[in-house]
């Protein structure tokens, strides 16, 4: 990911410079005739035109609408100064798994690793609030739950951690 936002940076930065480098051209010559007004509202629509077809080409689903996924398994999360509590301590790999977290202090951020700290999904876990996130273990192992938040003195401390097993067919 990190060298095609470079790489989109690097072109938007070079087209950039382009537009100035051409302006500063333009403002060298004569006058402009009176058909640049023209020439410019016509750019002007094919930009909003263009503007529209990727903006709407590259919309995506929001992925919190895939949370409260029907016959998942229900897990309930909850965080505080400095825990967390999960009300299982063994998921079954290849099911959907419905997080419901809280939290009865502060705000707190839930992440799930697995056992490279690698980040497999997160939410905010806001008091008064349950929030959801649904993800499916893939492999079984350890995960854990960090804190994703900084929430205080011992923020590191908050580290639980659950496995994931592989179901028997
Ligand atoms: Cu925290």
């Amino acid at each position: 990911m990190q060298p095609v936002v470079l790489l989109i940076s690097l072109i938007l930065m070079a087209l950039l410079s382009a537009v100035f480098y051409m302006a500063s051209k333009a403002s060298e010559g004569e006058a402009p005739g009176p058909n640049a007004n023209s020439k410019r509202t016509g750019l002007i629509w094919a930009m909003v035109v263009l503007g529209v077809i990727v903006s709407v080409g590259s919309l995506r689903s929001w992925p919190h609408a895939l949370a409260s996924t029907g016959d998942a398994l229900e897990v309930n999360v909850s965080g505080g100064q400095w825990w967390w509590d999960i009300d299982t301590t063994e998921i079954p790999a290849g099911t959907p798994v419905n997080f419901n977290v809280t939290t009865e202090d502060v705000t707190h951020g839930m992440g799930i690793y697995d056992s490279e700290l690698t980040l497999l999904t997160q939410v905010q876990a806001i008091p008064g609030y349950t929030t959801k996130v649904t993800y499916t273990f893939a492999e079984p192992g350890s995960y854990q739950l960090l804190c994703m938040e900084f929430c205080g003195v011992a923020h590191h401390d908050m580290v639980n951690e659950f496995e994931v097993v592989a179901v028997e067919e």
